[in-house]
């Protein structure tokens, strides 16, 4: 070969190399960033429960109960419930139907249940021949025909496993009628069923986008045998929150709120809260409480607009059929997303709170206002916008710029009463630079404590606003001085005031050093032990001097760098012991 013919080679190549290598190492070092982007995806809870759809011997699951319990609910024998998922044959089923579907509605993955905690796989599985494939007269594997029809479809595949609660299994957690606790061995379940089922999923199905494992394990080191198993074997894939113990430290890529929990919002980790259409994941003929379109699409703005997932179920049949009022509900949703997807995929948080009339998110230079309801005078007020507003405009009619008002740091767009969707009407407005909002500011009232907590503060370095899964929220991940929590008071009431912290540490931070510094005055402490992660105690840090109103700055950190979490702080209380302070009459100062 030529010289200039092998240069020529070589400068076709290198380019491609580069593109290959910064591709994968893109990929590499953000994993989450579909997740970040996609934010709605569709659940399927689906198994031989379904045939049982609430139901076992005429009596019904109680109601407001998940039907797919239903053979813990009546502590069905396992050989009872055995004979009768030979019945599942669900001829309808149309892995297409489903993707498309999930598509449709704007979902952009799908997580099936691919053993829930009945033991039963909905995947042609070695370890057991409990499975739809090798069980049942359907015989085919409803995993890969999902996996196949969501990759034709641009749907991300993803897998729910019941990794700790099996009633089938002699040694799985649960099942307290078949088999005696004492008795149990669940070291062999998790050596010959759990994990090895979790490695033919992880092997056969293609990349998973997730893995959703559910209601966690007894210790960390199980925890961390299926986070290494699903780290070999697809490094890509996302893993949940609920891989680990609820009582410790949480582990995963994401965390998950409770089923249908709704945070109140400002959380610094990436989350997804799981949520039902209806009152089950699993099918019940009983359950018709169907949850309306507008509720939904309100619902994943909510989420959105707090920074999480969307993950909403669907419950099928035991004929594979979709139930009707779920298929309508997300078609219209789907409808609605088709035309505002924009506000939604690939937006942040918004910063600058929620509203009476709505919410908002925000991407790149733009603040997308959802706007609930029309306010009687016409005009979306956002309070505590930093930027200037360069356009607003409906997101349907970018053309027709709206009206913007400002006074006194509150931002106004008069909207038009024409063109108004009901169920959530989208306003752009185009600002300068990233939206920000203006910094938070505390107030009190007459002899009212200042509460300071997760969500009125500011973070930084490493400190991050986190969930508990006990429902409530607070600061973790802070090691050293620079990862710090401060928020900013107005003081109107000066005086002296007792100060309580309230937090939660296990025995490997106790005796670390931490500082408040409130204005110029300086705390320092050692952290004491309340027990573990979540078992908060409040503890009396002694009094201070608020010396005068206006505005002070209250700031806590590690007075020293360490390793390991310094605790779960929660909040930070400046009671009123003696104060004083009056308010001046206007315009006779
Ligand atoms: O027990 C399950 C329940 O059946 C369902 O799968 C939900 C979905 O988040 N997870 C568990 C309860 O939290």
């Amino acid at each position: 070969m030529s010289h200039s013919k092998s240069r020529q080679i070589l400068r076709a190549i290198v380019p491609l190399m580069w593109v290959v290598l910064a591709a994968g190492s893109a990929v590499a070092q953000d994993k989450m960033e579909w997740f970040r982007n996609d934010k709605f995806g569709m659940f399927v809870h689906w198994g031989p429960y379904s045939l049982l759809a609430g139901e076992w011997k005429g009596h019904r699951t109680p109601a407001g109960d998940e039907a797919e319990w239903i053979m813990q609910r009546f502590n069905i024998p396992v050989k009872e419930y055995r004979e009768m998922a030979h019945g599942l044959n669900p001829v309808k089923f149309d892995a297409n139907q489903f993707a498309k579907l999930a598509k449709a509605a704007g979902m952009k993955y799908l997580v099936l249940t691919a053993k829930h905690h009945d033991g039963f796989a909905m995947f042609r599985s070695l370890v057991s021949t409990y499975n739809i494939a090798d069980w049942t007269p359907f015989k085919r594997d409803i995993a890969k025909e999902l996996a196949e029809a969501c990759r034709r479809e641009g749907i991300r595949f993803c897998v729910y496993y019941s990794h700790r609660e099996d009633w089938d299994d002699p040694g799985g957690y649960g099942n307290h009628w078949d088999y005696d606790p004492a008795k149990k061995d669940f070291e062999k379940y998790l050596r010959e069923k759990s994990l090895p089922q979790l490695r033919e999923l992880l092997t056969n199905y293609g990349p998973l986008g997730l893995v959703w494992f559910d209601r966690g394990i007894d210790t960390t080191e199980q925890a961390k045998r299926f986070i290494d198993l699903v780290h070999e074997l697809q490094p890509q894939c996302l893993i949940n929150g609920r891989v680990g113990n609820y009582g410790h430290e949480l582990l995963g890529d994401y965390q998950n709120m409770n089923d249908n929990g709704m945070p109140t919002g400002g959380l610094d980790e990436y989350w997804e809260t799981p949520q039902t259409l209806n009152g089950t994941w699993g099918y019940s003929k009983f359950d018709q409480e169907w949850k309306t379109p507008a509720n939904v699409i309100q619902r994943l703005v909510e989420i959105v607009s707090k920074g999480g997932n969307y993950l909403l179920n669907i419950g099928p049949m035991a004929d594979g059929t979709v139930p009707a009022p779920s298929v309508a509900v997300l078609e219209q949703v789907g409808a609605w997303m088709q035309k505002n997807g924009e506000s939604i995929y690939g937006t942040s948080a918004c910063p600058v709170g929620q509203f009476p009339w709505g919410r908002c998110t925000v991407k790149g230079e733009r603040v997308y206002l959802h706007a609930f309801q029309r306010p009687a005078d016409g005009v979306l007020r956002v309070g505590g916008l930093r930027n200037e507003v360069r356009a607003a405009y409906l997101l349907q009619t970018p053309g027709r710029k709206l009206e913007v008002l400002s006074q006194s740091g509150v931002t106004g767009v008069r909207v038009p009463a024409q063109r108004w969707d009901a169920v959530s009407t989208v306003v752009v407005l185009e600002v300068k630079g990233k939206p920000e909002s203006e910094p938070k500011l505390i107030t009190q009232g007459s002899d009212s404590p200042f509460v300071l907590d997760y969500l009125g503060c500011e973070t930084a370095g490493r400190a991050m606003k986190r969930f508990n899964r006990d429902g409530k929220f607070h600061i973790g991940r802070w090691t050293n001085p620079e990862d710090q929590v401060s928020w900013n008071l107005l003081v109107s009431q000066p005086g002296r005031y007792r100060v309580h912290m309230r937090y939660a540490a296990r025995e490997a931070s106790a005796r670390r050093k931490y500082v408040v510094e409130i204005g110029e005055q300086r705390l320092q402490n050692s952290v004491e032990t309340t027990g573990d992660w979540y078992q908060y105690k409040t503890f009396d840090l002694g009094t201070v001097t608020l010396a005068r109103n206006g505005p002070l700055k209250v700031l806590i950190r590690p007075a020293e760098a360490g390793t390991e979490n310094l605790m779960y702080f929660e909040s930070l209380t400046l009671e009123p012991e003696t104060v004083s302070g009056q308010l001046g009459r206007v315009g006779r100062q």
